[in-house]
């Protein structure tokens, strides 16, 4: 291949999601053959001092401490937002009016009225745009969407899914700040409908289409936590826990919960797909199997399995070690990466676009909605389509 085109990356935000984002614009040309090279250009966060350690252990050339500078470069091609959720649509936007590529990770808003904010940004400027929702590259469910797109599954009557957590069920676990920050609903936005089921409604767009319908409850159930910013303890304004009902456009028919109070289980995302002919499970704590049943097969051999999924002719695996060699979490994003890179190449940006990051902002503000009137709820935004 000819000579790589620079990409100067500018990170925002060295958490857990800047170290999964780094290490992807890191590791990708050693896996993927892609026609950009990421340099990793600048890291941007407000503490000078931490900001520096993350530059010298990541390989940043430089360090921002004000998005705004780090925006007005003009020497960065695309600017990463890995900060906390309520800095997502201001640094969005003024990158897209800087004429950047964004990147941004979920929920791309705290409401859809933020995210509505920020599609018009970066599609007014006509930049690349993609939202980390990174469970998708997961090969596995890749390959789930590849078996349902083949119509392996027949007409889709049911989709299942689940994202339990157990850390925050002290009621001494603090709202706010570093690492805390998810606690905090002027931050977050939401609990967990944002952070987990926004996962699980991605993923299941993607795979079975839209959802238009949604009846929803959500609880608190630590009411007031010490707030670490204000040293005062105030009001929690998130929701611990959240499960819905939905009907997809497809007809069938949908369930869904997340928790942080499900002891036990620290990031137990599953989700389970039943069609006329066959159905399909996976589970993130065994992320590299595929549970597959397929009713064609002969009656008394009929029966789950369990496919390995790291066999060459797996999506993506041939990229990585031989056949029988499992990979993991961070994989999901330097797949995005790469993928991302090839949709430069290509023209044919890679998805999930921020539009896409809207359409399960519209989901969630159902679900919020319905949990506090009550009702079912219309999807509201350009999904919306039938009564049902
Ligand atoms: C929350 O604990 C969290 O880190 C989410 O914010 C991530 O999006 C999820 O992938 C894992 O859990």
């Amino acid at each position: 291949m000819s000579a790589k085109k620079t990409l100067n990356v500018g990170m925002v935000g060295y958490g857990f999601m800047g170290r999964t984002h780094s290490n992807a614009f890191g590791q990708v040309n050693k896996f993927f053959d892609t026609a950009y090279s990421p340099v990793l250009k600048a890291i941007c966060a407000r503490d000078r001092a931490k900001a520096e350690a993350f530059a010298s252990q990541w390989g940043y050339e430089s360090v921002e401490t004000d998005w705004r500078s780090l925006v007005n470069r003009t020497d960065i091609d695309l600017i990463d937002i890995a900060s906390p959720n309520d800095t997502h649509a201001e640094i969005a936007i003024a990158a897209a009016q800087a004429g950047k590529m964004v990147l941004c990770e979920k929920p791309l808003g705290r409401s859809a009225a933020e995210a509505e904010r920020m599609v018009h940004a970066v599609e007014s400027a006509r930049v690349a745009n993609m939202v980390w929702y990174n469970y998708r590259r997961v090969p596995a469910v890749t390959l789930a969407k590849r078996l349902i797109d083949e119509g392996k599954l027949g007409r889709i009557f049911h989709y299942r899914a689940k994202f339990l957590q157990d850390w925050t069920i002290s009621k001494d676990v603090p709202q706010g700040g570093a690492g805390l920050w998810r606690l905090d609903v002027k931050v977050a936005g939401s609990g967990v409908t944002g952070d987990l089921l926004a996962h699980c409604i991605d993923t299941a767009m993607w795979l079975n289409g839209s959802i238009h319908r949604v009846s929803a409850m959500t609880e608190t159930f630590i009411k007031e936590r010490p707030h670490n910013l204000t040293g005062k303890v105030e009001a929690v304004g998130i929701d611990d826990a959240s499960a819905f009902l939905a009907r997809f456009d497809n007809g069938s028919l949908g369930l869904f919960e997340a928790t942080r109070y499900a002891r036990g289980h620290k990031a137990l995302y599953t989700l389970e797909i039943n069609g006329e002919n066959a159905s399909i499970a996976w589970d993130l704590h065994d992320l590299h199997r595929l549970q597959y049943f397929d009713h064609a097969d002969q009656g008394d051999l009929r029966g789950w399995r369990s496919i390995h999924v790291t066999d060459g002719d797996h999506p993506y695996m041939k990229h990585w070690w031989v056949p029988g060699l499992q990979i993991g979490y961070e994989h999901t994003f330097i797949h995005q990466v790469a993928d991302f890179l090839k949709g430069l190449e290509s023209g044919e940006w890679a998805a999930p676009h921020f539009r896409e990051g809207l359409a399960t902002d519209y989901v969630t503000d159902a679900v919020l909605k319905s949990a506090k009137g009550g009702n079912w709820e219309q999807v509201q935004g350009p999904a919306a389509s039938s009564e049902n």
